[in-house]
Parts: structure tokens; sequence; C-alpha cells
């Protein structure tokens, strides 16, 4: 039985919802994150980095499998599962696999700063002017990318979808995205009405980004 060790707001909202998308079965174990944001130090028995997600399955000898990382995770199940909300056609592999990497390589380390930013006076301020001007240099890439087609890497929803769900719903929540980034609105707005994602907010408990 797969199970997901889940942090409540957090990326791994992600995992629960590919899990919907796919139909495994699963198991959620639940944590809470401390007053400073941080995951309880509990999630270290599982995994020495203690973040959010973390999976534990068992490979086709029985053998316990301990994954980290969103993207991994995802690229793990869509292979458990021959192949489902992955590409179908080369076209479509190569935009699959750049949104799968940009979601984390590129998009959250400046939402990750964009917060940092918020919590330090004066400073903080400037930063964070800085920080919301290469925000939008990426919301217009986004912006553009989705206005040519309803999905990130063509015309059908992929593991790509749910990587970019995070850092879209945190930038629409207080980075900048809005009704001027119209396409990108209307995804928002089409991942949210999806039975498998309404699943997995209801099995995840609270999660702030899903409005
Ligand atoms: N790139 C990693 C990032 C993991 C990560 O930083 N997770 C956050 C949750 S959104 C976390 O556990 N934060 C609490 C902490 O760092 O203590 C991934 O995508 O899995």
């Amino acid at each position: 039985m797969i199970i997901v060790h889940h942090l409540n707001n957090s990326r791994s909202q992600r995992i629960l919802w590919m899990l919907e998308e796919l139909g495994f079965e699963y198991d959620i174990r639940f944590y809470k994150r401390d007053a400073d944001m941080s995951s309880p130090a509990k999630m270290r028995r599982i995994h020495s980095l203690g973040k959010s997600p973390i999976l534990e399955d068992q490979d086709e000898n029985g053998r316990p499998i301990t994954l980290v990382e969103t993207g991994a995770i995802c690229e793990y199940l869509v292979d458990k599962a021959g192949g489902r909300m992955g590409p179908t056609n080369p076209n479509e592999r190569i935009l699959y696999r750049q949104f799968l990497h940009y979601s984390e390589g590129s998009v959250m380390p400046i939402l990750f700063a964009a917060l940092v930013a918020s919590k330090i006076p004066l400073l903080g301020k400037l930063a964070a002017r800085k920080v919301r001007a290469m925000m939008d240099v990426h919301l217009n890439f986004i912006e553009t990318e989705l206005s040519s087609r309803p999905w990130f890497a063509g015309e059908e929803i992929t593991a790509a979808d749910v990587m970019m769900s995070f850092p879209l719903e945190a930038a629409k929540a207080r980075a900048g995205l809005g009704k001027e980034h119209s396409s990108t609105m209307a995804w928002i707005d089409r991942i949210h009405s999806r039975p498998a994602y309404r699943k997995a907010l209801e099995k995840g408990g609270p999660y702030a980004f899903a409005n």
C-alpha cells in the first residue's frame, strides 16, 4: 500500500491529487507545520530531510521504497500507472519534461524568496520589489504558454499540470497572479473543477490555496 506523508498546506497536496487522478489506493499520514512553518521533527524519522512530500511504497519484489521530491514522486507514479498522466507524443514529452522541472527548479525558489523578503522589515521591501519583478517574468511566460493550449504539455492534462499547481496557486494567493493572466486563471479554474482534485482536497484536509 502506498503511504503519503502529508504536511498541511504544502506541496504534498499535489501527490494526493496525482494519486486520485490515477486511481491508486493510498493511506495518508498527517503532519502539522510548527509555528515557524517548518515540518515537525517526527517527519525526519521517515526520511532524514523531513520535508513534505514523502512517499512510501514497495517495489515488485516487496522491498520498501522511500521517495522524496515531488517531481520524482510524480514520475514514479506515472511509471507505476503505465504512463497515465504522462505525455502521449514526442512534442508533448518535450513540454512535459520542461514544466515538470520548471515548477520546483525556477518558480518555487522565487516564491520562497518572496516569502523571506516579506518577513524582513525595510530592506525586505526593496528585495520584495526585485523578486516581484522576477516573478512577473515567469507569470508572463506561463500566460503566453497557456494561451495557446489548455494544458502545460498539450491537449491533455499530465503530471506537469499537477507540478505547476502549487506554485501557481501560491502565486495567486500572494505573488501577483491575477485577472490580467486570464489563460492562467482559467487553467486554475480547470484544475480546481476536476473530481480528482476535489477528492484529494477532501482527503487531505485544510489547504489554503484551493480558492
Ligand atoms: N523540492 C522539494 C521541496 C520540499 C519542501 O521544501 N517541502 C516543504 C513543504 S511545501 C516542507 O517540507 N517545508 C517544511 C520544512 O522545510 O521544514 C519537493 O518538491 O518535494
